[in-house]
């Protein structure tokens, strides 16, 4: 079977507009930061429905969309999550992560407890689909890590535009979700993304972003 085709086309800009349209989302997306204290004012499901399915607007390999996004507002899955979690980071922070990694993290000032897990009004747990189950039979999917890394890259971007903010955190390791949530066998954790507005008071580390001589080299 082949797609049927449809026409496709982009308006043809001036120069100017497309160095207006690019610089200014460049600036609105440099805006966005990791955030780590959350408010526990509520966002609407519509909110996250649109940014979900902006996450859905990504490439995917044989276009599999091999994604899977469980949103969690119940208080109670929430610290069961958080207990999991803090849990494994405990035991990552005190005896898993190489000296090398935990000086690395030190200017981030993070640690193993993760009191936003229950804060923030929502979580976003990201799991990847290794393959589908097709009439009882394993269908692979492809280049899911590059698939599900793309929709979280756009998700992460459709939050800040809404106008929020939002964490990849990585719990490692992270099976414990596929077990809290009651995930299928075919669907692996990938990313914990609370979303919320920041707390009254938020501060986040005062940090510098590559300049572009540092991450281009042109030919
Ligand atoms: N998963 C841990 C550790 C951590 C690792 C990296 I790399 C970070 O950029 C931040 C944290 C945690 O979430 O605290």
């Amino acid at each position: 079977m082949k797609y049927p085709q449809i026409p496709y086309s982009r308006p043809v800009l001036t120069d100017e507009e497309l160095k207006s349209r690019s610089q200014s989302f460049y600036k609105m997306m440099n805006e966005r930061r990791s955030v780590r204290e959350f408010s526990n004012r509520d966002v609407p499901d519509e909110v996250i429905d649109a940014i979900l399915l902006t996450a859905s607007t990504a490439p995917s390999g044989a276009h599999k969309q091999p994604w899977t996004f469980c949103v969690v507002r119940s208080a109670e899955i929430k610290k069961k999550i958080r207990e999991a979690a803090e849990k494994e980071e405990y035991e990552s922070y005190n005896s898993r992560m190489p000296q090398d990694w935990l000086e690395d993290l030190a200017p981030l000032g993070t640690d193993w407890r993760k009191p936003f897990l229950e804060t923030a009004p929502a979580l976003i747990v990201v799991f990847k689909r290794s393959y589908e189950n097709v009439n009882g039979l394993k269908k692979n999917n492809y280049y899911v890590t590059e698939s599900v890394g793309l929709a979280c890259g756009f998700l992460l971007a459709a939050i800040h535009n809404a106008g929020l903010a939002s964490l990849t955190h990585t719990p490692s390791p992270m099976n414990f979700l596929a077990q809290v949530l009651n995930r299928p066998e075919n669907e692996k954790p990938f990313l914990l993304i609370p979303i919320g507005y920041p707390a009254e008071g938020c501060m986040v580390p005062d940090l510098a972003r590559k300049p572009i001589s540092d991450i281009v080299i042109r030919y």
